[in-house]
Formats: C-alpha cells, sequence, structure tokens
C-alpha cells in the first residue's frame, strides 16, 4: 500500500487535543469535519475587521463583505463545474438544499400520480421533504432496493422508471454505508424518461472530485460543515434553465423585484431563492473551506481515504464477532459494524473513554437500518486528516471492549 498519503493533522487544531491524557482520535468525518485553523482564523478576522450586511449597504464595509460572499458563490462553481455561478443557492446546510428542491421544484411540477424514485438506502433529508410534497400533489414515491452489500440493484432501478416518473433523488454515497452509486448511469436513465436527478451529494463532495456536469446532476445538495466550512452555510446547485421555472421555497428580503400589497414580482435565481438575511461569515468560511480542500487537492484526499479504507476494512475483518455492514465494491470511508452481545451505543461510549470519537445509532438513515435488520451500528468514518495509526487505535479499542464483555 503506498504510505503514508497526507500529513494533514496538524492543520486542524482540535485534533491535537487530548482526552484524559490520550489524544482525540476523531472517526466522525461524516457526521461533520474538523475545522482547519485557515477557516477558524478567516471567520474571526472578518467580524473583527471587515463584517457587514451583504446586497443592501451602500458603505464600502458592505461592499467589500459583498464581495467576499459572492466570490464563495464562483468558488463553488469552479469546485463542481457548475456552467455559471447563476446556479449556486446559498443555504444553511444540505437538508435545508433538499428541502428546496422537493418545495419549489415538487410544488411546481407534479402532479397526481407522479412517480418520485428514492433509492432505499437514502438518508431522512431526502425521504422526508418527498413525503411531504408527495402528499401535498398526489405523486407516488418508489424506492430501489439494494443487495447484502448495499449496492443499489440497477436492474429493478430500470424497471421503476417510466414516463411517469418525474424525479430520481438519490445520495452520491450512502452516509450510513459508504456505497458510491453509480450516479452518472442512473442519471442517463433518467433522463432517458424525461426525469430530473436530484443528488445528495452530502457524503461526497468533500471525498472526491464532483462535477455536476459529467454526473448528469440536475440538482446537486451538500452542507459547508461535512466539507471543513463552517455549520449554517450549504449549497443547492440547480440547473438555471429549471430554476428558472420554479416557485419560490421562502418569502422575505431579497428574493424579491418589487412588492405591493397586491403583488409581488420575483428576482431571478438564484436570489429569488435566497429569503433573508444570509449566513454571511459561514459563506466566507465556506469559500475559504473551498480553497483548502483545492489546495489539498480531491484526488489526494480520495486515494489517502481510500488507501485507510482499505487498511481499517482488513483490520476491522480481522475481529472475531465483528460484522461490517455496507461492503459494497466502490466505497468510500464510512466503516460501519456491530458487535455480537454488544450495543452499538455501548461502543459508542467505550470507546469515547479511549479518545476515539465515532458515532453510534440509526444515523438518520432508518430504512437502511432497517434493510440490515439492526436497530443501529456503530460508525467510523474517515477525512483526510486520519491515519493508520487512528485506525489501530479504533480496532485495539473495540478488542479492549470485547475483552470487557465478555470476559
Ligand atoms: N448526515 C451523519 O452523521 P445536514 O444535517 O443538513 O448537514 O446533512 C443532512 C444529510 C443529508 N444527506 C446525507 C447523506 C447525510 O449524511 C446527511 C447528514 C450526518 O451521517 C448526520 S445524520
Amino acid at each position: 500500500m503506498s504510505k503514508p498519503y497526507l500529513d494533514i493533522k496538524k492543520n486542524f487544531p482540535v485534533l491535537n487535543r487530548t482526552f484524559d491524557g490520550k489524544p482525540l482520535i476523531y472517526l466522525d468525518t461524516a457526521a461533520t469535519s474538523q475545522k482547519p485553523a485557515v477557516v477558524i482564523d478567516a471567520m474571526d478576522r472578518f467580524y473583527r475587521e471587515s463584517y457587514g450586511t451583504v446586497r443592501r449597504g451602500v458603505y464600502r464595509l458592505s461592499e467589500k463583505a459583498t464581495q467576499a460572499y459572492e466570490g464563495t458563490r464562483h468558488k463553488v462553481a469552479n469546485l463542481i463545474n457548475a456552467a455559471s455561478d447563476r446556479e449556486i443557492i446559498y443555504t444553511r446546510g444540505c437538508t435545508e438544499s433538499l428541502n428546496l428542491v422537493a418545495y419549489s421544484w415538487g410544488r411546481t411540477f407534479l402532479k397526481p400520480g407522479d412517480e418520485i424514485i428514492l433509492s432505499q438506502i437514502e438518508h431522512h433529508a431526502n425521504i422526508v421533504p418527498w413525503q411531504i410534497v408527495r402528499d401535498m400533489s398526489g405523486a407516488v414515491i418508489k424506492t430501489i432496493p439494494c443487495d447484502d452489500h448495499g449496492q443499489l440493484l440497477l436492474d429493478e432501478y430500470r424497471k421503476l422508471l417510466s414516463p411517469k416518473t418525474k424525479v430520481v433523488a438519490v445520495n452520491h454515497v450512502s452516509n450510513a454505508l459508504g456505497t458510491i452509486n453509480p450516479v452518472k448511469e442512473m442519471a442517463r436513465l433518467a433522463h432517458e424518461v424525461g426525469a430530473v436527478v436530484v443528488v445528495d451529494g452530502a457524503q461526497s463532495i468533500s471525498h472526491m472530485r464532483v462535477d455536476v456536469q459529467d454526473l448528469g446532476a440536475d440538482f446537486y445538495a451538500f452542507s459547508s460543515h461535512k466539507m471543513f466550512g463552517p455549520t449554517g452555510a450549504g449549497i443547492l446547485y440547480g440547473r438555471y434553465d429549471l430554476l428558472e421555472k420554479m416557485l419560490p421555497f421562502q418569502g422575505g428580503g431579497d428574493m424579491i423585484r418589487q412588492v405591493t400589497f397586491e403583488r409581488t414580482t420575483l428576482q431571478v435565481p438564484p436570489h429569488r431563492f435566497e429569503a433573508g438575511t444570509p449566513s454571511i461569515v459561514e459563506v466566507l468560511g465556506l469559500g475559504v473551506a473551498v480553497d483548502y480542500l483545492q489546495t489539498v487537492g480531491l484526488e489526494n484526499i480520495e486515494a489517502h481515504e481510500h488507501a485507510l479504507l482499505e487498511y481499517g476494512t482488513k483490520l476491522l475483518s480481522e475481529i472475531p464477532g465483528l460484522h461490517l455492514i455496507g461492503t459494497a465494491a466502490k466505497k468510500s470511508g464510512i466503516l460501519g459494524f456491530a458487535l455480537d452481545g454488544i450495543h452499538p451505543h455501548d461502543i459508542g461510549t467505550l470507546l469515547d473513554m479511549e479518545g476515539i470519537a465515532i458515532r453510534a445509532g440509526h444515523h438518520c438513515a432508518q430504512p437502511t437500518m432497517e434493510r440490515f435488520g439492526v436497530p443501529a451500528t456503530a460508525r467510523a468514518s474517515l477525512g483526510p486528516y486520519n491515519t493508520e495509526s487512528d485506525l489501530d487505535a479504533l480496532a485495539a479499542g473495540i478488542r479492549k471492549i470485547q475483552g470487557m464483555f465478555h470476559h
């Protein structure tokens, strides 16, 4: 295996702290990534030196803030190869981005009997908004099943597609299983029947190079906080010709051209979908995070995490009584597992005593848990700052817990 890949732990202040004298071993990047000092410092500096409202003020402070704010839009468009900055909508996070598509696109286009196709391994954020618009519109939801490795069954998907299919909404990477879904092929098939493709990119955006045009994604949603940026900001990419036809999501300041009590005329996208004072400093921080990602390099991150995934998969597979949940051939750095006779929450709590942070629970993917016949799993998830020794510590911690239970 190629070594030593990336050496960037030092860029992340919190990763240098300890708990009870033990170094923090952070294996919960799928929940939220840690922040590099460049992002923290830029936000701090901005508050101290340059903070002001955006797109409203005529004074210099506001003009500078507006430039930085719009600068992030350009950086994000570049990151995902959007055709134009106007296709980048700021939201408060991936969940809001998915709600925006479901409400705005769904309310504009869905009719009774139309079909919405989701996969069986979606996060709740890409299920519940569709159920809400289904109930508003009289549309129907169908789901693509997966095999025992957590891979979507493409033959079943093909059978579901028909001229009734209006939207296919699928994650690029499953947060519970790590499966990388064949989004490009799925989008091609969806477009053949005239459906729109919504991709939940929460778990892919900071782990691989994403090109929305090459993928054929009509919409692509993600959160800043999972890509080294702050919480409170997110992105919805949308094809401009679709955005132009869509009803607004929320009403308020900035999304209008003119308001009277009789009638309101709307702004063009992306502003039509950005009501109210936005997360100014968070968007600025996201821009710095995008710069950081580009500097480290998505290709390097992908290679680093892939090598770690292989290393970790081998280590965990060697532990008797441990069952990996999510064993797709194409996987991102997510290691979901169960241990015989030990509840995932106990695993999480006991690993914490070793300074190891993992997530235990249903990961907001209850239908996925149901598919695998478990109420919850333990999940270690990787970031580019993780190292082989983090995984050695995880494996040692798991063996120690087993010793406590099976003594
Ligand atoms: N997954 C996890 O621990 P928000 O919460 O809006 O930033 O992202 C929602 C979301 C949407 N889709 C996928 C595939 C996700 O993984 C998430 C967030 C976290 O797995 C919290 S449940």
